[in-house]
């Protein structure tokens, strides 16, 4: 008897989405984390910043969580340690954001890579929409390290670039 599969999405692939969900569940842990260090630093306009970029971030997860789900796999709650709960400053946050996203972007291109060489061509469309997501992520976490460096940090500089920070929009967020 041939056993006809009930899906298309192959197990490798549910893997690394999988990965990729603990990776955005990680992101929004690790950006939420981030907003209350800088409330509690007088940061309101960061922390304002963050608190909608950790939403962002689950909402992230949540697509994935769909996704596998609705392709036939088994998206799983993952675990999410190692969270890192205070700064040494303004700028090392926003440094640690742009190093992060770009790690989220190598992952995101790996499943795409790995779609591809499977001919998995549905999964690798609805990834087309992280693709673009992390190019606008890496983008706005470069434009607030760059106000960093436009108004510099002495005197009053720290609580303008606050407020300039203020005025990014996290990466996702209509308006
Ligand atoms: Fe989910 O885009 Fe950032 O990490």
């Amino acid at each position: 008897m041939i056993i006809t599969p009930n899906r298309s999405l192959n197990k490798d692939v549910e893997d690394l989405l999988n990965e990729q969900i603990r990776m955005e569940g990680q992101s929004s842990a690790y950006y939420l984390s981030m907003a209350s260090w800088c409330e509690t630093q007088g940061y309101e306009n960061s922390a304002q910043f963050l608190y909608q970029h950790s939403e962002e971030e689950r909402g992230h997860m949540l697509k994935l969580f769909k996704y596998v789900n609705e392709a036939g796999g088994h998206a799983l709650q993952p675990e999410v340690t190692d969270i890192k709960h205070s700064f040494k400053s303004l700028r090392e946050v926003f440094e640690a954001i742009l190093e992060h996203e770009i790690s989220v972007t190598k992952s995101i291109h790996e499943i795409v890579d790995k779609c591809l060489n499977s001919k998995d061509y549905t999964t690798f469309n609805f990834l087309q929409w992280f693709v673009v997501e992390q190019r606008e992520e890496e983008t706005i976490a470069r434009r607030a390290l760059e106000i960093f460096e436009i108004i510099g940090e002495e005197g009053i500089g720290l609580w303008n670039i606050d407020i300039e920070i203020g005025k990014l929009h996290a990466p996702g967020a209509t308006g």
